[in-house]
């Protein structure tokens, strides 16, 4: 059954892409169509590595009843993060958003901190936390990353720190952003959540400002389940932050910070070193169907794939088309609502931009005047599936139904106005 849905699916698609017949536009989910897929496709599957060495961990830690405080897995998986990155210090957490607040505590922010409004929310959600103010700054238009050249007009006298962000595991322009931050004596933060096993300049991100700070989510590139790390070669900051990651104990009885609880279990470690066992596994899937695309997209005129380039090397984990209506006649909101009839669930991060988000709409209900590029990519990205569990037989459906659309944009977006659709029901 599955097979003929799915071959009577490619059929209808050539069909579709074949004739551009606007009459075959009813064949579309959206109108009443069949969806493509039987089964949803997400974006952010899991990558999960060798199920066998996974269970035999697990069993291990039940045997050992020792299941979370700086347990012997914990212990190993920092480790490997040391080794794979050429770090220093990995202090492993729970997950990458308490990470990101021990972070902030530690290198002692207070004040404003300049952040991309174009990041997930828990980036400016963990200032905020902490009654600092995050100031939102515009990013490069082509990288999505920081714009160096926008941070040093958000310096005021309160600002004491700059968290960048290697946003879709591309970094930042993290020379210019060190540059700037040793000049006017800020803190660095590198938010590396999207970023495990990318590098710069040939060196491994984790390394760079005077801390990175990773997610391990189920959707990342390695994960744990849920978790996050930090990473530092300053000793005095790994010291600090260990203890702060377990409510500031240092010793049985004596507490010398602040702390909360950060810590990352025993089964989180677990999950996370089979995962690394297999990250060339990861890396390969994603690079191959990010090519893939590639090729698919590389005559369609109005839509950009975003672009790793041959400089660094990068995790490939996520899959980003920018569409540009202008030329496409058909918005990305309405080529996503298409493709969720058609159970292909691509998301729109980072839409709409922190800064219109609360609590910050409210506290800088104009901010988006000095966040024009932030605001255009954000109307623009559409980010779709990818990862071990897409094949390339889903990536050409994915790629020919997105085709369909912009070859027959006007048709489907006048069909798509509210009075048609109901209409069409
Ligand atoms: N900084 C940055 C730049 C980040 O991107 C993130 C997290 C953080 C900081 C904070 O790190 P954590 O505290 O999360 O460690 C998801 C993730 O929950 C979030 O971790 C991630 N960024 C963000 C980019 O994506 P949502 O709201 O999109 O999650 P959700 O539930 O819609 O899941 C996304 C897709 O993944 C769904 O289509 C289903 C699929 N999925 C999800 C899970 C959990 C699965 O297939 N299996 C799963 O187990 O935020």
């Amino acid at each position: 059954m599955q097979d003929y849905l799915t071959n009577n699916c490619t059929y209808l698609l050539i069909l579709m892409i074949n004739i551009l017949d606007p009459n075959d536009i009813d064949e579309l989910a959206i109108f009443g169509g069949k969806p493509c897929f039987v089964d949803k496709l997400h974006v952010g599957r899991p990558n999960i590595g060798d199920r066998a060495h996974l269970l035999a961990r697990i069993n291990d830690i039940l045997d050992r009843k020792w299941l979370s405080n700086n347990g012997f897995y914990v212990q190993e998986f920092e480790q490997r993060i040391c080794e794979k990155l050429g770090v220093k210090h990995c202090i492993a957490m729970c997950n990458g958003t308490v990470a990101l607040e021990i972070a902030i505590r530690a290198t002692n922010l207070t004040g404003e901190v300049i952040v991309p409004s174009f990041t997930f929310i828990a980036t400016a959600h963990a200032l905020q936390w902490q009654e600092i103010t995050p100031v939102f700054c515009d990013i490069d238009p082509i990288k999505h990353t920081l714009n160096p050249e926008r941070i040093e007009a958000m310096i005021t006298p309160r600002t004491t720190g700059i968290i960048g962000v290697h946003i879709w595991g591309q970094p930042c322009n993290i020379e210019a952003i060190t540059a700037i931050a040793q000049q006017h004596n800020l803190k660095l933060i590198f938010d590396a959540s999207h970023a495990f096993g990318s590098s710069y300049k040939s060196q491994m991100i984790g390394n760079f400002g005077d801390v990175e700070v990773f997610s391990f989510h189920a959707t990342k590139f390695l994960n744990t389940f849920e978790g996050g790390a930090i990473t530092t070669n300053n000793d005095e900051l790994a010291a600090k932050i260990r203890l702060m990651k377990n409510f500031g104990f240092a010793g049985y009885d004596n507490v010398v910070y602040i702390g909360t609880n950060g810590k990352m279990s025993e089964v989180s470690a677990a999950m996370g070193i089979t995962g690394l066992e297999s990250i060339n596994d990861f890396i390969e899937a994603n690079q191959q169907n990010y090519k893939q695309y590639q090729r698919e997209f590389q005559d369609l005129v109005g839509i950009r794939l975003f672009n790793y380039d041959e400089i660094d090397s990068y995790n490939y984990q996520y899959v980003i088309l920018e569409i540009d209506d202008t030329i496409t006649n058909i918005s990305r909101d309405q080529i996503m609502k298409i493709l969720h009839a058609e159970n292909v669930l691509a998301r729109r991060y980072f839409y709409p931009g922190c800064h219109r988000m609360e609590p910050y709409r409210s506290f800088f209900p104009h901010a988006g005047l000095l966040l024009p590029e932030t605001e255009k990519i954000g109307n623009r990205v559409l980010v779709l599936p990818t990862g071990t569990s897409t094949s390339g037989d889903d990536i050409h459906k994915i790629t020919q139904l997105i085709r369909y659309c912009v070859n027959n944009g006007l048709e489907i977006s006048q069909k798509l106005q509210p009075k048609n659709i109901s209409r069409a029901i």
